[in-house]
């Protein structure tokens, strides 16, 4: 086997450079400490250090030998002769056994603490506060994961007094030990590749590379790049870093869970385990063209008559059952703001309805769900609901979505399109039929008998059930206790409900089901893989968790000194903060993009914390420090969280319907819009004579020619078409009298304020500024 050259060093306690330079010496070919030597080679090392340690018997650990100390430099050294330093004596004293280091073979005898690492080890990256390197072959496979650089962090046993850490040696340049060959002079203090574990940061490169903080802020302050100290830096800083430096930087990256888990997902269905699944069928359409009330009609359930504001705002997911066939039915929302759940039901979908309204006709999202489908290669049946309306034109219908390329199979086409009246059962059994007819065509299949996978239709934050999430399983058997990781969130699966609230045991292929005993709460469409154990669950939703906060660390842009100006500049423009609370993560989203979408380059919504769940105290503190509002989308805020609210004067605005919050935010924004200003020119005034009035100065003598000239007005003089002065005006007056306004035909004095160069013929133009209000 071989070893690096850095891990033997740290083995013999030496420097990385010094025993670079001395495998060198020694005529082995090491280009740097990461370069690996054969076991030969490295028993050679370890011999001129003073030859291999005896392994050490556990019960030899406490108490430690005292270190013997070390002998005096060593007059005269030894003459550099020919090198045979296996067969050398030893110089100085073997070392006593480290007891903080296992060696080769010590794991054999500490069974305990090899049980420990073997189960500990597919942790993956720690950081170590003791490290310990593994070098048994016998885990090899479990090294081979990892790659060399195993780091465990050591679970101290209660009782058991810490090993000490042993203290970092500084960089040896001087005094070669005594008995060593003289290695060739000490490479300058700098290496010139150092291995970093991502994310890099200024702190962990200055520890790896040995680098003071000081000089790396310095290298980036000149290339504009301000970063603090443990801020993870993008590829293009550390590259920047590296060749300022000039120095080789290896980036070692966790290892690949989310690769080993799509590799395992990836295996191909054998046919003879595939047994026939309900066809998945999502009803999409135009706002209030029916989706639900047709869903309704089909369940003989109300659930369209009890939704806030009239309109759907969740993806909807029920099993019917109807002479021995199940389909499982997605409601989907039609208002322009849910294009995500529209997307992602088409995504799910085996086939979708897509519903329009006789009297309507194809409306904009009807169009939108037309695209949804094709991109999701799924086939279309179209159900033309209110068919019982006397404004209903079935056939209209179908002329638009011919032109639309959705021929329907009456007129020759391949799409099935079906009259329906969700109000009076017209048409419904049909519906049913035809899609029992698609779904037949589809020969839709699954095994399941495996680990479920499916996706996440949406969650919530469930009072008393936590983390709960409605879960559509695609393919296996979903049973209660199994362990499932699904985007960020993981868990084991305390409870299974169906879409009536039943208790259920396993949900098998093509089911919607409400999973509670999350982690957390999952976005809507991550998707849902059961694991063999928690442990791995974890690992993976905790990595995610890492590379969502490294990503939204990487779009909070280093500040520098090109953009800054550009920051300080942003910080003039208005904003509403906002901290938005919602009842499921698919609204959160939703709401997110509307309030992303009114925001224009002057005005903007800054949403500066969303979640799921009630209003809490901490989002009124957080609203109190940034001078944001509070937005509760079917949520309420808890009683103390109120009571704070008032003491602090903290807005909290709650809402239920989607265009309602979007509205009045749009209102918000509008406010704090900049008035438009506009010059209103009121009249002219010709300048007919010219007096000079002692202690008062010039008046014009004017003639209104047209319009009106006001006290209050701005003036604009202008003599042949040139404009040689704006001001206001002084006073206006009618013969001696001071007047509000003078109008087109009357003669008045005008006397412009700090101007008296004015000539017969001039014209005075009049005119005010006037606001107004801007809309978004
Ligand atoms: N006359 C008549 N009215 C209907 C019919 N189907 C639905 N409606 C009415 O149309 C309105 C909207 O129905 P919903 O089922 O909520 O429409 P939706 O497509 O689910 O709406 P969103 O989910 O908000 O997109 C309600 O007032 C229904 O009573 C029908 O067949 N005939
Ligand atoms: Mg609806």
């Amino acid at each position: 086997m071989r070893i690096r050259l850095y891990q033997l060093a740290k083995d013999l306690g030496v420097d990385n450079v010094e025993l670079v330079a001395k495998a060198r010496a020694m005529g082995i070919d090491a280009k740097s400490h990461s370069s690996t030597v054969d076991e030969a080679q490295a028993a050679a090392l370890r011999a001129a250090y003073g030859g291999p340690r005896p392994a050490a018997p556990e019960a030899a650990l406490p108490p430690a030998p005292p270190r013997p100390t070390p002998p005096p430099p060593s007059p005269p050294p030894p003459p550099p002769g020919p090198e045979e330093p296996v067969e050398r004596p030893p110089e100085r004293p073997p070392k006593p056994a480290r007891p903080e280091y296992v060696e080769r073979g010590e794991l054999e005898t500490i069974g305990v603490q090899k049980e420990k690492f073997a189960k500990r080890a597919p942790r993956g990256r720690e950081s170590a506060e003791i490290i310990r390197r593994i070098e048994l072959p016998k885990y090899d496979a479990t090294i081979r994961e990892y790659g060399p650089h195993v780091r465990i962090k050591e679970r101290r046993q209660p009782g058991v007094v810490p090993p000490r850490r042993r203290p970092r040696r500084p960089i040896r340049t001087e005094h070669p030990r005594p008995g060593v060959a003289p290695a060739a002079p000490a490479a300058p203090t700098r290496p010139t590749k150092i291995i970093t574990d991502y994310p890099v940061s200024i702190r962990s490169l200055s520890q790896s590379a040995g680098i003071k903080v000081s000089e790396l802020m310095g290298i980036l302050v000149k290339n504009g790049v301000m970063a603090t100290l443990n801020e993870p830096l993008g590829d293009d800083v550390v590259a920047t870093l590296a060749a300022a430096l000039n120095l080789e930087i290896e980036v070692r990256r966790g290892r690949d869970l989310e690769g080993e888990l799509a590799e395992a997902q990836a295996a191909p269905a054998r046919p003879e385990d595939l047994r026939p699944r309900a066809p998945v069928v999502a009803f999409l359409g135009h706002v209030d063209h029916g989706k639900t009330s047709l869903l309704d009609a089909i369940r003989k359930t109300k659930v369209a008559a009890g939704e806030a504001g009239g309109i759907t705002q969740h993806i909807g997911a029920y099993t019917v059952t109807k002479d021995g066939h199940t389909v499982t039915f997605l409601d989907t929302p039609g208002h322009e703001a849910f294009t995500a759940m529209r997307a992602r039901g088409a995504r799910v979908t085996d086939i979708v309805v897509l519903v329009v309204a006789a009297d309507d006709g194809v409306m904009p999202q009807t169009e939108e769900a037309i695209n949804h489908a094709r991109a999701a290669k799924v086939p279309i049946v179209v159900a033309i609901n209110k068919i019982d309306l006397p404004s209903a034109n079935p056939q209209r219908v179908m002329t638009q979505l011919s032109e639309r390329g959705i021929l329907p199979v009456q007129w020759g086409g391949d799409v099935e399109v079906v009259q329906v009246s969700a109000a009076t059962g017209a048409g419904i059994p049909d519906l049913i039929d035809t899609l029992a007819i698609q779904a037949e065509i589809l020969e839709l299949k699954a095994n399941p008998n495996r680990p479920a996978r499916g996706v996440v239709l949406d969650a919530k934050l469930s009072e008393g059930r936590g983390a709960v999430a409605t879960i559509l399983v695609q393919e296996g058997t979903l049973r209660r206790g199994d362990v499932l990781v699904c985007g960020t969130a993981y868990g084991r699966a305390r409870s299974l409900h169906d879409d009536q609230g039943r208790t259920l045991d396993a949900a098998g292929p093509s089911t919607p089901v409400e999973v509670a005993g999350l982690s957390t709460v999952p976005a809507a469409g991550d998707t849902v893989v059961v694991l063999p154990d928690i442990e791995r669950a974890r690992q993976i939703a905790e990595e995610r968790q890492r590379r969502a906060r490294e990503a939204s660390f990487a779009e909070r842009k280093h500040v520098t000194l090109e953009n800054l100006f550009a920051t300080l500049a942003a910080g003039e423009h208005k904003e509403v903060r906002v901290i938005l609370k919602a009842d499921v993560h698919g609204t959160l989203e939703v709401i997110r993009k509307a309030l992303n979408d009114l925001s224009t380059p002057e005005v903007r919504v800054n949403i500066l914390h969303s979640a799921v769940g009630g209003i809490n105290e901490s989002d009124v503190l957080l609203a109190d420090a940034s001078d944001a509002v509070i937005i509760g989308f079917s949520v309420v805020p808890e009683p103390s969280a109120r009571a704070l609210a008032e003491r602090k004067d903290i807005e909290i605005r709650l809402y239920n319907v989607i265009y309602h919050l979007t509205e009045e935010m749009k209102a918000a924004l509008e406010r704090r819009l900049e008035p438009e200003r506009r010059q209103v020119v009121l009249g002219h005034a010709e300048v007919r004579k010219v007096f000079r009035i002692t202690k008062v100065g010039i008046v014009a003598g004017c003639y209104v020619t047209d319009g009106r000239i006001t006290r209050n007005s701005l003036v604009r003089l202008t003599r042949n078409s040139i404009v040689v002065y704006e001001g206001k005006i002084a006073s206006l007056r009618h013969v001696k009298d001071d007047i509000r306004e003078a109008t087109n035909g009357q003669e008045c004095g005008i006397r412009i304020a700090d101007y008296d160069d004015v000539k017969e013929g001039d014209i005075i133009e009049a005119y005010e500024i006037q606001e107004i209000k801007r809309k978004l």
